[in-house]
């Protein structure tokens, strides 16, 4: 989410509080995505993710290849997409492309300058965590780790006025279940609240239909 000056410049002036998350998601994301891809192991040893996103995480694999691993471009082509399917007023988001050129060399364990199945599938849950905290951290006022109340409240509205900036989907059908994640998604037993773990549980459920 490298947001650049002409990126930013195209956040409408009456939406000014765009602008302002915007940078707070950046800023949030790449020092996440620093922290989290560097031990990515451990969320595939959570309790929550324990195989669940395996299938996911193949899919996407096999979104991007027909073949046995995956290089930068490849990931790059297949962010592309992913971007034309949701960011659409905004091609050069790629995030995941972006991502993985970021922190290409903690994917590649063995480094041979590809990804194998088992490289992606751990530098995607790196990348889908990194999506749920950021999430999470940009509207997290009392920085508890999770959301609640008011941040809730704030989250909602922030990311639908980033949703409509970027993406022509008006009726918001792919992000309104995201922001719905209290209804599909009570890891922490808590329906009140929004944990990482949640965030990026649908962030995860909810990219699958692209795949
Ligand atoms: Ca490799
Ligand atoms: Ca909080």
């Amino acid at each position: 989410m490298k947001f650049t000056a002409a990126i930013l410049a195209t956040a409408s002036a009456a939406n000014s509080g765009i602008a302002g998350d915007l940078v707070a998601a950046d800023s949030h994301f790449w020092s996440n995505a620093g922290a989290i891809s560097q031990n990515a192991d451990s969320i595939l040893k959570s309790p929550w993710w324990d195989g669940k996103f395996d299938k996911a995480m193949d899919d996407a694999f096999h979104m991007c290849t027909t073949g046995s691993h995956v290089d930068l471009d490849i990931i790059w082509e297949c962010g592309k997409k992913v971007t034309a399917a949701t960011f659409d007023k905004n091609p050069s988001f790629n995030l995941m492309g972006r991502y993985a050129a970021s922190q290409f060399h903690q994917l590649d364990q063995d480094g041979d300058g590809q990804l194998n199945f088992d490289e992606f599938k751990r530098g995607f849950a790196g990348f889908f965590s990194t999506v749920g905290s950021t999430l999470v951290d940009i509207y997290d006022a009392d920085g508890n780790g999770r959301l609640e109340g008011q941040e809730n409240h704030d989250m909602h509205l922030g990311l639908n006025n980033i949703w409509d900036e970027f993406s022509s989907d008006k009726n918001r059908e792919l992000i309104t279940p995201i922001l719905d994640t209290w209804v599909g998604s009570d890891l922490d037993k808590n329906v009140d609240t929004l944990s990482k773990a949640e965030m990026t549980e649908q962030a995860i459920l909810h990219s699958v239909p692209y795949w």
